[in-house]
């Protein structure tokens, strides 16, 4: 509690606030010890591509300037969505007979036609997701192949990592904007 009001007069309108030296020290200190350490890792190495990355988040998936817990967990959905879809569509565009299998003399035809790293990624990709070995592909097969795509390319830290920007949320009124997540990174900056 006495952190969060640190930080909302440090991040608030509060002038005298603002140059209280020791207030400042004391809203970088709390928040380095609210963001998880790869946050601040990847924040302190780029700050411009972490206010980037940020931006594209709030004006992307949030609204009114803004994103809650709840537009963060639609873009990590969204993610794993567009990566699977990314997995699958390469399968799917082998079902030259349109009987929604895929065959491993489908993937070979397939395979002749891309250059050969790609050719071995489709074959090995194609024994991975082939689970039951019956050298056909399912759907739900597929779609379990992507799916372990999408938690390797979106995993669980990468999830948290992106909700880590809910801790920029000064005014604690559950949504993060642009504006506050500009006043910690400069705050983190300065402290650095
Ligand atoms: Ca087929
Ligand atoms: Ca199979
Ligand atoms: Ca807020």
């Amino acid at each position: 509690m006495l952190l969060r009001v640190i930080l909302i007069g440090m991040l608030g309108i509060g002038a005298a606030q603002a140059q209280d030296a020791s207030a400042k020290e004391a809203a970088v200190t709390a928040l380095v010890l609210i963001l998880p350490a790869a946050t601040l890792k990847k924040l302190r190495r780029a700050p411009d591509t972490y206010l980037a990355n940020a931006a594209s988040l709030i004006y992307g998936f949030g609204t009114g300037g803004g994103i809650n817990a709840a537009g963060i967990d639609g873009f990590i959905a969204a993610e794993r969505a567009r990566i699977r879809a990314r997995d699958m569509m390469q399968y799917l565009a082998a079902d030259v007979n349109n009987d929604g299998d895929i065959s491993r003399d489908e993937v070979a035809v397939l395979a002749a036609s891309v250059q050969a790293g790609k050719r071995g990624r489709l074959q090995r990709g194609f024994d991975q997701a082939d689970s039951n070995a019956n050298g056909l592909l399912s759907m739900a097969e597929l779609r379990g192949f992507a799916q372990g795509t999408a938690l390797t390319q979106m995993s669980a830290a990468d999830a948290d990592a992106l909700k880590a920007v809910l801790q920029f949320d000064a005014d604690g009124n559950g949504v993060v904007a642009m504006d506050e997540v500009a006043a910690g990174v400069s705050l983190v900056m300065e402290g650095s």
